[in-house]
């Protein structure tokens, strides 16, 4: 038996980067294997009950889904070179904040950025879908099958809120995002410092397979970002490749420090991401109130449902309609947890942060029942009011 790890991804996968770099990161002996391998449908597939990558089988054949359940995996069994979650109060939060922004806050730019600029990215992006998902096929035969795929995918990007009228918006704001992504690691190596965190780990992955990746954007952030370009290199080297920051050891900022370029970035958590947070949790609320629900029951009824309806927000004077996805409550209860955890005088140092950068109510607002996840999958948990 091979005692590597075996991470089954590909690169055009958004999800997939987030695990990918912390396994590179951690030093971590594993193979990238295609879902294509007929491993996947044989054993993996079955087990999950739906087809869903990243998916991590350990050299004993425990198969682990989820990019924040398989950097757990080696987390709760000390595996971690470099730990995923700073132990000091202000950084635990930011991180999970970034975390949570980084897989789901970027989600629409990501898609726009892949889905509507098809006279750059369309042949690369349906050579790379053909090649990653039907390499046994000959290379003339993908592009039909890819084309099929391509169209499921951006109808996918409308139930993120990627509407034509919003796309004027979308693009202004990840330019400001962009130029504050590149202020802070114009000064940082990684979100808190000299190492990654979870936060990294959680941004990696918006910021890779598309908007890094991708023809336009990855152009787009070659021109405007470079710095931030350099993040997206810096996150796929095993060695912590901070040559530009002379001196910086791989430790975290010291005393909790907080720089004011990650303020920024908190700041336009609570502007662009905070509004959605909030009508989810409204939207989740209300659901659960006419449900019939028990706890233990997987979300949405069976393994593949992702969602459980849609919510409106107002966002840059527009109003969004998007998915309500009760994973996304999974990572913000991970904040909240982290919160819940702290002591009294820990809680105040980050209460005066959040206050600071528009973030209380990331606490604050919270679903009426858990969302847990058991098997692989998403199920409710027990009432919390
Ligand atoms: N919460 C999961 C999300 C994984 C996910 O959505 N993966 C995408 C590829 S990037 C997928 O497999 N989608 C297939 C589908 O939804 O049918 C994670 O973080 O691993």
């Amino acid at each position: 038996m091979s005692d590597l790890f075996k991470l089954y991804t590909w690169s055009v996968s958004l999800y997939s980067g987030k695990a990918r770099a912390y396994l590179i990161k951690q030093g971590i002996r594993f193979d990238d294997i295609s879902p294509a391998d007929p491993s996947f449908k044989n054993t993996i597939e079955p087990a999950l009950g739906r087809w869903i990558i990243p998916v991590m089988a350990t050299p004993d054949g425990e198969i682990v889904q989820d990019g924040t359940d398989i950097i757990d995996w080696f987390e709760s069994r000390d595996m971690a070179k470099t730990p995923a979650y700073p132990k000091s109060p202000r950084h635990l939060i930011s991180s999970l904040i970034m975390e949570m922004f980084g897989g789901e806050g970027l989600l629409r730019p990501a898609m726009h950025y892949r889905w509507n600029f098809d006279e750059d990215n369309l042949d690369f992006i349906l050579q790379q879908f053909g090649l990653f998902a039907m390499p046994h096929l000959p290379p003339e035969e993908r592009r039909d099958m890819a084309l099929h795929a391509a169209g499921r995918m951006r109808g996918a990007a409308t139930a993120f809120g990627v509407t034509p009228e919003l796309a004027p918006h979308i693009e202004a704001a990840y330019l400001e995002t962009m130029a504050e992504l590149d202020a802070h690691f114009s000064e940082q190596p990684y979100l808190l410092g000299g190492a990654p965190t979870i936060g990294d780990y959680g941004l990696f992955a918006s910021l890779f397979a598309h908007l890094g990746r991708d023809p336009h954007p990855l152009r787009l952030m070659q021109q405007k970002a470079p710095m931030l370009f350099r993040w997206t290199e810096r996150m796929r080297n095993p060695s912590s490749d901070m040559v530009e920051f002379i001196g910086r050891d791989e430790s975290l900022l010291p005393k909790d420090d907080i720089p004011d370029t990650l303020k920024t970035l908190l700041r336009r958590v609570a502007s662009d991401y905070l509004p959605e947070i909030e009508a989810m949790i409204a939207f989740q609320n209300d659901y659960l109130k006419t449900a019939e629900i028990s706890e233990g029951d997987i979300i949405g009824g069976k393994a593949t449902t992702r969602q459980i309806g849609f919510c409106n927000f107002v966002w840059r004077d527009q109003k969004v309609t998007a998915m309500v996805m009760p994973y996304r409550v999974f990572l913000l209860q991970r904040i909240q947890g982290a919160y819940d955890a702290l002591t009294e005088s820990e809680r105040e140092s980050v209460d005066a942060l959040l206050g600071e950068t528009g973030l209380a109510s990331i606490i604050s607002t919270r679903s009426t029942r858990r969302v847990d996840r058991k098997n692989n999958r998403e199920i409710w948990g027990p009432l919390t009011s």
